[in-house]
């Protein structure tokens, strides 16, 4: 299924009248309206190649139709959100699950979609069919050199595979950890999951980053190895300027502060990137913005400011990733929903007075401060974002034009009603 201009042009056309209208608040504010529009633009945040299928639990999984068959098809899947949206330009893959045989080639079918390869990821958590060592006990905090070994070779060439497709960072996510009291000598396994980290990292080309990304709970579930930002923090302080932590949202205990976590890891110059998604209970992998836009908004002001603070790239200086995928919804659509949350929720925080918050905190005035942050999470910036899309020549409504064009149906056609994606 290939998306024309035409498609996007007649659909914006028609919309445009009341566009216009709802946009008319803002071309009062111009001042505050432009800046945040052409950050907009700028802003791409990248599509994991693993949620192009219907995500599965451990209870079971739910193949919708159409799904993507092959690496070509899935960027053929994040062209098409990309065409719609514009702000989707780029693409993360996870190794094994997609393995680029020929890397050329793939780089050459992704520029043609105007997409570019973020962080590559690596999977020491599930043993392959033909590895010798099995990673039941943990990969890189492995009690066997052996294990140590094949997992960090498998990383090294995750970089490989990066280097060919243009990819500059590495996302080393460890479910290396312990199910029960006593099973693992806490220090031993930090001192070895540290030392492998250490031989990854000196593989690392000079200007790539390795993100270190943690998680609180499963699938272990006494202890995680890399199980805090606070751990991922002293990994990536311990392994030098080319290491940094990643949060992924769904990846704290509950009610944990995560605005303030990373604020504090932007100031320390330690934030890395992001995997986007959101939660009620644990790593729910929810549609980002589905559960708690008000706290992806806290995020996001931190991020602003912080990113502001440094005089650091919005779009270029950090990783943005999705990392969501659910059983019921289509996939496509529910991407294009991420995406669209993740942009809402910057523009409102581009929104914020941050003068007078400022001033507010130092008048410790904790009422003022919340007037003016609810003052912008309460605008209604659909009309910006939408404008956004329109002069980056994308859709004005991406998720409505998806379904007048019944994309999903045309996929089925071209590609069966029973394709399984591969992924989790
Ligand atoms: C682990 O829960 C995780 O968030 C890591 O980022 C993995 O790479 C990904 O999910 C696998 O779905
Ligand atoms: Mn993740
Ligand atoms: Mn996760």
């Amino acid at each position: 299924m290939q998306l024309k201009p035409e498609h996007i042009a007649d659909y914006n056309q028609k919309q445009l009248e009341g566009h216009q209208r709802k946009l008319s608040y803002w071309t009062q504010e111009v001042a505050k309206a432009e800046p945040i529009i052409q950050k907009l633009i700028e802003f791409q945040i990248a599509i994991p190649s693993w949620a192009l299928g219907t995500g599965g639990t451990r209870f079971g999984r739910f193949p919708g139709g159409g799904e993507p068959r092959s690496l070509e098809e899935k960027i053929a899947d994040v062209g098409l959100l990309h065409a719609l949206n514009r702000a989707s330009g780029a693409i993360s893959l996870h190794i094994p699950w997609d393995i680029p045989t020929d890397p050329e080639a793939i780089k050459q079918l992704a520029a043609q979609h105007g997409l570019r390869f973020d962080a590559v990821n690596s999977n020491t958590f599930q043993d392959q069919p033909e590895a010798e060592q099995s990673y039941k006990f943990g990969s890189l905090q492995h009690t066997d050199p052996a294990v140590r070994q094949q997992a960090i070779d498998h990383n090294i060439e995750v970089i490989r595979h990066g280097v060919a497709l243009g990819s500059d960072a590495l996302t080393v996510w460890l479910s290396d950890g312990s199910c029960f009291p006593g099973q693992l000598n806490f220090r031993k396994a930090f001192d070895r999951t540290l030392s492998s980290l250490e031989e990854i990292y000196a593989a690392l080309p000079a200007d790539w980053k390795l993100f270190v990304e943690y998680k609180a709970f499963e699938p272990n579930f006494y202890s995680m190895t890399v199980g805090d930002w606070g751990s991922s923090f002293l990994y990536a302080n311990k392994l030098g300027p080319k290491a940094y932590t990643l949060v992924d949202l769904g990846h704290h205990l509950p009610n944990a502060n995560i605005e303030q976590i990373v604020a504090i890891l932007l100031h320390q110059g330690k934030l890395g990137g992001f995997h986007f998604n959101d939660s009620k209970y644990g790593d729910d992998d929810l549609t980002a913005g589905s559960v708690k836009p008000y706290q992806l908004f806290l995020i996001f002001t931190e991020l602003v400011d912080g990113l502001d603070a440094k005089g650091m790239n919005h779009a270029k200086d950090l990783g943005w990733m999705i990392d969501a995928s659910h059983n019921v919804k289509d996939p496509l659509e529910d991407l294009l929903q991420s995406v669209e949350a993740i942009q809402l929720a910057y523009a409102q925080a581009l929104l914020v007075d941050r003068e007078a918050l400022e001033e507010a905190r130092e008048a410790n005035d904790a009422v003022r401060a919340q007037e003016i942050l609810q003052d912008a999470f309460r605008t209604d910036v659909r009309p910006l974002v939408a404008e956004a899309r329109r002069r980056a020549g994308a859709s004005l409504n991406p998720l409505a034009l998806y379904r007048q064009l019944d994309v999903r149906q045309q996929l089925i056609g071209e590609r069966g009603a029973k394709t399984v994606a591969t992924g989790l």
